[in-house]
């Protein structure tokens, strides 16, 4: 287990204000469970809402525009996130590059501009069954790594990423614990050559995919694992907490 694991919820595009409600129940809990490093990230329209109701926690987004401004209807810039309360930003999720057909090169290009606006970065990869089970998982998620990564001086200390494989992703189905620290093995072996092995080693990589409160102990204890990306049982506080007490 991490020294002090990093657990994530992503809301995805669940929640109305209503769920403020969550957000502060486990706002008030993080109080007590000092030892794991807690964060939420709603839909954009609760991310002003939710970091005035949750002082404790982490507040976030789950996407961005690479541009800093101009004439793109719909989008928000990560100079915005930050203006709402954001402290970083998720990015390259699956069902980014599924549903808006996000590549490698969008994914860094939102990077550098969250960066340049002082978000932090959670960059998600992970591989399809198909690619999995044709024993190409370690290689699809390397490319994925080197093609999304912000590069440059410093940058490492912005960036978290988020291993999730897409078939165990609101599935119930979720890796082995030993395909799970072979996966994060690779990965960091990835950062290390990518970052070099001092900003390498400190970057933490989240697992993903259907973790619950009755599998979290188990899948934080994987070797490499820093923390939870979690996106079903994010939604209530009982739920996320169950994650949350488990990783403390
Ligand atoms: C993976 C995860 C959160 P879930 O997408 O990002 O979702 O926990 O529902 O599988």
């Amino acid at each position: 287990m991490a020294e002090r694991p990093y657990i994530v919820g992503n809301w995805k595009m669940h929640g109305t204000r209503a769920m403020l409600a969550e957000a502060r129940a486990i706002d008030r809990a993080a109080e007590r469970l000092i030892k794991v490093e807690v964060a939420l990230a709603p839909p954009f329209t609760l991310i002003h809402a939710t970091r005035k109701e949750a002082t404790l926690i982490g507040v976030g987004a789950q996407d961005c525009h690479p541009a800093d401004g101009g004439a793109h209807t719909g989008d928000v810039s990560a100079a915005m996130l930050k203006d709402a309360g954001a402290g970083f930003v998720i990015l390259g999720h699956s069902e980014r590059r599924a549903d808006h057909g996000e590549k490698d090169a969008d994914v860094r290009a939102k990077a550098d501009s969250a960066i340049a606006a002082g978000l932090n970065v959670i960059a998600c990869v992970g591989e399809t069954e198909e690619q999995r089970d044709a024993g190409k998982a370690e290689s699809v998620v390397a490319k994925q790594l080197k093609g999304s990564l912000p590069e440059g001086e410093g940058v490492a200390a912005k960036v978290t990423v988020a291993y999730e494989p897409v078939w165990a992703i609101g599935t119930g189905r979720t890796p082995t614990v030993e395909d799970v620290g072979a996966m994060h093995c690779s990965i960091r072996k990835v950062l290390n050559e990518f970052y070099g092995e001092e900003a390498g080693a400190t970057i933490r990589i989240l697992y993903g995919g259907s973790v619950k409160p009755d599998n979290a102990a188990e899948l934080l204890a994987a070797d490499e694992v820093g923390g939870a990306l979690v996106g079903g049982a994010s939604l209530t506080a009982d739920s996320f907490l169950g994650i949350v007490v488990a990783a403390a």
